[in-house]
């Protein structure tokens, strides 16, 4: 790979850091919401009461522990690390006039430590932890109020750290919102509680486009801020494939690929494709756009994709969906070809190749891998974690992403697998379903000793970054 390729890992705040009440740390939703089966949609308690499974709370304790596991993190080699500022440590409701000096400076000891090991911090705005009362008070994505507080959480952190942090992402996997009949990433992305009279996805195409517009006048701050700093968005790539070579399950693949990348069109390309007025139309559909808004939008295109990617998914054409109307819940069927997880992800490594492929082209824009990984029950025999299957998920698709480098010249600039250490589950909440090259030893409450424990997957990718992606 390219000489200063950087190699790293990712994590989120709300997924490790722990300590939710520590240093002045307002509640967020990723505080109030109840651990879930797997999968299942999780809900917010108006407020956290005792006896609840709260994984959040405790993270992996890396609050405290951040120090010894960045630790490990460059004696794997890391080139760079990625994390998000929890917006609760800064704001802890979201709108208050001063921000918290003791959240700025847990994050500067952070920043500092990973620069001691000569590791560049990569950074998410928002990654699933907006404020509780931005949700209770202004409903969250809905109103522009939290525009504003989104904006002047990411000029106080772009003005506080910008001398050590030069990467930045502004709304983690902003398109799960495609799945808007699911209130897990609605809630997660836009903090959006929907009423059973609301229409859920004319809300989402609302919600989403306050994003984006906080996503632009953010990407203009840091360039004006410091002209060094790269913003970028951050879009959740499963690619969707036809089910079979028949012209409708092609047309019902497009469509569904147009629907959950317009996202990435917007940050990336500065506006609404033209297909989105046409089915707001048809749908009767009213999003409130201003000509300031889209101003900013062209303004503060970003400077570069960061994405995740798993697995892809199918879909087959339905005759009582005539127009090709996309709703992940309904048109979505298996693969086939393709193995699965645990979980029911489908595992397929060729799909980063075809998924890198397809941004290049639409967008124009350099790319970084900010997630991809294998979520696994691990076991630990004789103190030792022999996960071959996490190797081998690992290596299959470095070898695609380094085809997409150096057979089709894609520009990347890095790949942070999910997780550099085991890490609590976002969509279940558990702890079982792990991602990490470390290993922790604590169970689904929260109980254990922390130990960490290096898998046979650390010595691996140990050894791939001192290759630079040579030795596989
Ligand atoms: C992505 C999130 C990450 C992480 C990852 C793994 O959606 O950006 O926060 O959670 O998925 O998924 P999960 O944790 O649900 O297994």
């Amino acid at each position: 790979m390219p000489k200063d390729f950087m190699w790293g890992g990712a994590v989120a705040a709300h997924q490790v850091e722990g300590a939710w009440q520590a240093g002045g740390k307002g509640v967020s939703i990723a505080d109030v919401m109840r651990a879930g089966a797997k999968g299942v949609a999780r809900v917010v308690d108006d407020a956290p009461i005792d006896g609840k499974i709260y994984p959040n709370h405790w993270g992996i304790d890396f609050y405290h522990t951040y120090k010894e596991d960045i630790k490990l993190f460059a004696e794997m080699g890391f080139k760079c690390f990625r994390t998000s500022i929890a917006w609760t440590r800064i704001f802890p409701n979201g709108d208050e006039a001063l921000p918290n000096e003791e959240g700025l400076k847990y994050y500067d000891d952070l920043f500092a430590t990973c620069k001691q090991y000569g590791i560049e911090p990569i950074v998410t705005l928002s990654h699933f932890e907006l404020p509780l009362h931005l949700v209770k008070e202004y409903g969250g994505f809905r109103s522009r109020k939290v525009v504003d507080a989104f904006v002047k959480f990411s000029q106080v952190c772009f003005e506080r750290y910008h001398d050590i942090v030069k990467y930045w992402m502004t709304f983690n996997e902003i398109n799960n919102q495609a799945m808007w009949s699911d209130p897990h990433p609605m809630l997660q992305n836009s903090g959006l509680l929907l009423a059973d009279d609301e229409n859920a996805e004319e809300t989402m195409f609302q919600a989403a486009h306050l994003e984006f517009v906080a996503s632009a006048k953010a990407v203009q701050l840091a360039h004006i801020i410091d002209p060094t700093l790269k913003v970028g968005s951050m879009i959740a790539m499963t690619p969707i494939y036809p089910l079979s070579a028949k012209p409708k399950d092609v047309m019902m693949a497009e469509r569904a690929m147009r629907y959950r990348y317009y996202f990435g069109d917007v940050q990336a390309l500065g506006e609404y494709p033209a297909w989105v007025d046409k089915y707001w139309a048809r749908k009767g559909y009213h999003v409130d756009i201003t000509d300031a808004d889209r101003a900013a939008l062209k303004a503060g295109a970003v400077d570069y994709v960061g994405f995740s990617y798993y697995n892809s998914l199918t879909v087959e054409y339905k005759e009582d969906n005539p127009l090709y109307d996309y709703n992940e819940a309904t048109s979505v069927v298996p693969n086939p070809y393709v193995p699965r997880s645990d979980w029911g992800w489908q595992i397929d490594p060729v799909g980063l190749r075809y998924g890198m492929n397809w941004m290049a082209s639409r967008w124009h824009k350099p790319l970084f891998i900010v997630e991809n990984g294998y979520g696994a029950y691990d076991k630990v025999e004789d103190g030792k974690v022999h996960d071959d299957y996490r190797i081998d998920y690992l290596r299959d698709h470095v070898a695609e992403m380094e085809k997409a480098v150096v057979e089709d010249g894609i520009e990347l600039w890095g790949y942070t697998p999910w997780s550099g250490i085991d890490i609590i589950s976002a969509s279940t909440g558990e702890m079982k379903k792990r991602y990490g090259l470390i290993y922790v030893d604590q169970d689904d409450e929260g109980k254990g000793s922390g130990k960490r424990i290096k898998k046979d997957s650390f010595n691996w990718y140990k050894q791939v970054i001192a290759s630079n992606g040579e030795d596989l």
